[in-house]
């Protein structure tokens, strides 16, 4: 009772507001000055030289992790209690993954964005067994960038990465060394993992996956940043490169400084931008990443914040999911940033930071074309729906079909360049993945892209309604039988049915 009291006290010192009857309560940590918390660094794993291969040991258990002041949470994480260590690869290394799960329930670890075979790829076909090992080789095989590793068990992803099964890799190589960005992990090169969750009264994750929860995804109602409740972090020279990475299962953050400060964006999902773009605000939906450049000469104390998103831009304003921007529609805190009073001055980067051939249409071989759709009801509609073997597989199509094991929806030419046209039949924003490697956006609704979309892409936002094209080079790793996965990555609507799977042969 007493401790019910307490996270009450603590709600109600954070609350700013409340949303309507039929939603979650959606109160934001916007009291974070009151006790501020040192933002935790993932630990850096730069891996062992062994037989010309750089070898990893990854285990994955269960923990207990304390993120709220009174209270503990059970969590999982990836040698460690929630979260994983930083991967840390160069373009070229031979990589030797040995996998333990040390868990009490099959799990996968999927390598996101990264150009891997269909066998090492970590999907749902890639299941490792409790008290079981994988033990998946690959070569590094693209530029540098920021990539990420998460569960990818079928039916099971929201659940396993919002309890903690999800880590960063970064990938360097000697293009990136030479162009004086940031660089040093954990002083000016600085991780942000950022995820939503909500907690129940005795301090544990509230994951309930129904109803509502996998409709729009799972919102939480509290900010943490690399499993930080109310981070803060001390920048200690006057640049400093932040890799932003959306681990929330379903939440899209439009990232900004509540002085109005503007940013460099240097580096989309699959790596640099030729140049850097510079912005005042910057979306991304989950699974998205981005590298960006903040000047703290002024040594001003500054937050990133998350502002309220576009109306209509998550969720069709009408209709059944109008009610839903409620969710959307607040601004609040991410990080505190307090600069140390004297900084070390950085290094500006080059002008050029990278150079790459922006693919054209007359490149394809063929055009696929994928309609997303969720149908309203709860019952089952359409689809297989033996998916995850849940109530509300069907709920969630693409094409008309849920994800089924046993089916292989696209068989794609390898050495083909394709173009896939992924069209939003639904009333809410979907951010659809592909895996085996990275694409490039053609246009949105026939507009070229934003300035920051132009890079490599693994993850787009596909907005209610709106039709998106990217281009892809489908190169390597002729398999005709072990499938890669795209889907949804609002991994709520993942588990229930949105994703399909292609193989490249
Ligand atoms: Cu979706």
């Amino acid at each position: 009772m007493k401790q019910v009291m307490k996270r009450r006290q603590l709600l109600k010192n954070f609350s700013i507001g409340s949303a309507g009857l039929l939603l979650p309560e959606f109160v934001f940590s916007q009291g974070i000055e009151k006790s501020l918390n040192e933002l935790k660094i993932p630990q850096l794993l730069p891996g062992v030289r062994k037989d010309r291969q750089l070898h990893y040991n990854l285990a994955a258990q269960s923990g207990v992790s304390k993120f709220l002041p009174d209270l503990t949470t059970p969590t999982i994480g990836i040698n460690g209690d929630f979260l994983g260590p930083t991967l840390h690869f160069k373009n070229g290394d031979d990589i030797a993954m040995h996998i333990q799960n040390n868990l009490n329930e099959e799990t996968t670890l999927h390598w996101h964005g990264l150009h891997v075979p269909a066998k090492a790829d970590g999907g749902p076909a890639q299941v490792i067994g409790v008290g079981k090992s994988w033990d998946p080789s690959f070569k590094v095989m693209q530029k540098a960038g920021t990539f990420w590793y998460h569960s990818h068990l079928l039916g099971k992803t929201g659940e396993q990465v919002y309890r903690g099964l999800a880590g960063l890799i970064i990938i360097e190589d000697d293009e990136s060394a030479a162009i004086q960005l940031p660089s040093e992990y954990g002083v000016d090169d600085i991780p942000l993992i950022v995820q939503d969750r909500r907690f129940n009264q005795d301090g544990s994750f509230r994951y309930a996956g129904m109803g509502m929860d996998i409709m729009s995804g799972l919102f939480g109602d509290t900010i943490l940043v690399n499993g930080t409740l109310s981070p803060v972090f001390t920048p200690t020279t006057s640049k400093v490169r932040f890799r932003l990475l959306n681990a929330s299962n379903a939440r899209t953050y439009s990232f900004a400084f509540d002085d109005g400060r503007k940013f460099q964006f240097v580096a989309s999902d699959g790596g640099l931008l030729p140049k850097s773009v510079e912005l005042q605000s910057l979306e991304l939906a989950p699974a998205e990443r981005a590298e960006i450049v903040v000047d703290f000469s002024d040594g001003k104390a500054v937050n990133l914040i998350s502002l309220p998103m576009a109306p209509g831009s998550q969720f069709a304003p009408r209709g059944m999911m109008g009610n839903m921007r409620a969710m959307n529609n607040q601004a609040f805190n991410i990080l505190a940033l307090q600069p140390q009073s004297n900084l070390e001055a950085s290094q500006s980067p080059a002008t050029n930071l990278t150079s790459f051939k922006r693919m054209q249409e007359s490149e394809a071989n063929r055009t696929r074309q994928l309609t997303l759709s969720m149908s309203m009801g709860m019952g089952m509609r359409g689809g297989r729906g033996r998916g995850g073997g849940n109530m509300m597989s069907g709920m969630f199509q693409i094409n008309g079909e849920a994800m089924d094991m046993n089916v292989i929806n696209q068989r794609v030419s390898v050495g083909d360049t394709e173009i896939w046209e992924i069209t939003n039949d639904s009333m809410m924003m979907h951010p659809f993945h592909i895996h085996h490697g990275q694409f490039q956006i053609l246009d949105r609704d026939g507009r070229p892209p934003a300035p920051q979309e132009m890079g490599f892409k693994d993850t787009v936002k596909v907005g209610p309604g709106q039709t998106v094209r990217f281009i892809m080079k489908f190169e390597d790793f002729s398999d005709a039988e072990t499938a890669y996965m795209y889907h949804c990555h609002i991994l709520e609507h993942e588990d229930n049915g949105m994703m399909g799977q292609f193989t490249v042969s």
